[in-house]
């Protein structure tokens, strides 16, 4: 549970809606174990799009931590800051892991995620509204080939990085669950269903989605 707001200062601020891209920021910090409070952002009111969260997030999308006054928008951006201030869910610098951090970090956000973009929000790829099914189709393919490579990759390890748990798996999770949606949803490849419940026996990740009010099945 996140500590009493009242007897904290400069505590983090996570500007969220649940089951969005705030679940990784939210899992990282009651994995690290900082104070935070908790910014509800109505998405069914459009509160991200409104004049009040346009100055946190000028592109009106979730999530937003704010630090100490600033705003940061990206949930790499906010996954990395977060990771580098608290130990604990990344390699040291020098470690010989880094650079697999690093990419398994921007491939979860810069193809993973973003191709959940297309999946999810299919019409802003296109013109034609007539093509929406068509785009949301490929990208449900290019998805699940993604998908695919990731379990090939993971095969005989417990988590992404061989030193092991990092901000990395719980990046992934989220990925799967997301995943759910797919016509072959990510959990049925089994390595990825596998780390998936490992991930999800992590007593800060139940508190996450209690905390959400995500109801199972999770992924
Ligand atoms: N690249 C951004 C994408 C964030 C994003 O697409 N967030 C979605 C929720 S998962 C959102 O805010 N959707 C509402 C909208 O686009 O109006 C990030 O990683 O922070």
């Amino acid at each position: 549970m996140p500590p009493d707001p009242s007897t904290e200062t400069n505590m983090y601020e996570l500007h969220y809606s649940p089951g969005t891209a705030s679940l990784l920021p939210h899992m990282m910090l009651r994995e690290l174990g900082v104070p935070f409070i908790l910014k509800l952002v109505d998405r069914e009111a459009g509160e991200q799009a409104g004049a009040d969260y346009l100055k946190l997030n000028p592109h009106g999308r979730i999530p937003v931590l704010v630090d100490d006054g600033q705003a940061l928008y990206e949930t790499a951006a906010i996954a990395l800051h977060l990771a580098d201030r608290h130990p604990g869910l990344a390699p040291a610098v020098d470690a010989p892991d880094r650079a697999d951090y690093y990419k398994w970090m921007v491939h979860l956000a810069n193809t993973t995620q973003a191709e959940f973009r297309s999946w999810f929000y299919p019409h802003e790829y296109i013109d034609d509204p007539a093509h929406e099914a068509s785009a949301k189709a490929a990208a449900g393919k290019r998805m699940m080939a993604n998908f695919k490579v990731i379990a090939g990759q993971l095969e005989g390890r417990e988590w992404l990085l061989p030193s092991g748990f990092s901000a990395a798996d719980l990046y992934l999770l989220m990925m799967v669950r997301w995943g759910r949606t797919l016509p072959h949803p990510a959990r049925d490849l089994p390595v990825l269903g596998a780390h998936a419940q490992r991930v999800l026996n992590r007593t800060a990740v139940q508190a996450t989605f209690a905390a959400e009010g995500l109801a199972a099945p999770f992924v």
